[in-house]
């Protein structure tokens, strides 16, 4: 069974290193994808020393020009595992505010015969810690108001430590997937329980980053808000599924 890890980075020099050995020193063979664009602080270099001299089979990278956003980043990700027929694909950012261990208890879910696997920060045991009360309250906020508004049944609904079987991904048309940020996590969630697929939350408890800053920003949250809206429209009024499914 072949496990992909995507890892999409923008200056994560003080992350990324640690994170990769401690993910190859993981119990299940995963691999890991790296989708850097173009970091100033030389992310991607980082990367490709560890290509060359430790991980030559198990690591991958894809480099892009500039700032793309995280969506078009996984959406990219996708379609290369999806080509080189990976079973499982996991989301997971680079700043170790994803619990590295958790990345077992998800496939561990998943083969019991879940399609998508959210590592939920709002199902009981799961939490945040170290984030100040606007930032929850973004979070929290936008997750209960996609809730309300799609009837989507997942509590963490922005989540971004997923595992999706391949199927879920081969299903999906990508390329007109085109949200940002929130409005991205939330819609492939979305999609995938309006496509008939099995989902599940598991706790995790998401820890602030440490080193580094913060991508985030209040044009991303805004634009989820309005999206949510959107695609709900869509869906009742019957095109949703037509655009952003493959036929076959
Ligand atoms: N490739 C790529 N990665 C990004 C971009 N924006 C954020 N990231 C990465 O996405 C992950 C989550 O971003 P982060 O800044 O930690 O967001 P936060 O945890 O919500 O504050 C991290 O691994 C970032 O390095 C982007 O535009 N392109
Ligand atoms: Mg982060």
């Amino acid at each position: 069974m072949k496990l992909l890890v995507i890892i999409p980075t923008y200056n994560e020099i003080e992350n990324i290193e640690k994170l990769i050995h401690y993910i190859f020193k993981l119990p299940s063979h995963f691999d890991i994808l790296i989708i850097d664009d173009n970091s100033p602080d030389g992310t991607a270099q980082i990367v490709k020393n560890l290509i060359k001299t430790d991980y030559s089979t198990r690591l991958h990278i894809i480099e892009r020009s500039g700032k793309l956003g995280l969506g078009t980043a996984y959406i990219l990700g996708f379609k290369w595992g999806l080509e080189r027929n990976y079973n499982y694909l996991f989301e997971m950012d680079a700043d170790f505010s994803h619990n590295p261990d958790d990345l077992e208890r998800l496939i561990e879910t998943a083969k019991k015969g879940y399609d998508l696997v959210v590592g939920s920060r709002y199902i009981r045991g799961g939490g945040i810690e170290g984030w100040p009360l606007n930032r929850w309250i973004y979070s929290y906020g936008g997750s209960i108001f996609a809730k309300m508004v799609t009837f989507l049944p997942i509590k963490d609904t922005t989540a971004g430590f997923v595992c999706y079987h391949k199927n879920v991904l081969n299903k999906m048309n990508l390329n007109t997937l085109n949200q940002k940020g929130y409005g991205f996590q939330i819609e492939m969630k979305y999609l995938a329980w309006k496509l008939g697929f099995k989902l599940k939350e598991i706790p995790i408890t998401f820890k602030d980053r440490i080193l580094g800053t913060s991508k985030m920003n209040n044009s991303i949250i805004y634009e989820a808000f309005y999206n949510v809206v959107k695609m709900q429209w869509t869906y009742l009024k019957g095109q949703y599924l037509k655009n952003k499914s493959n036929q076959n």
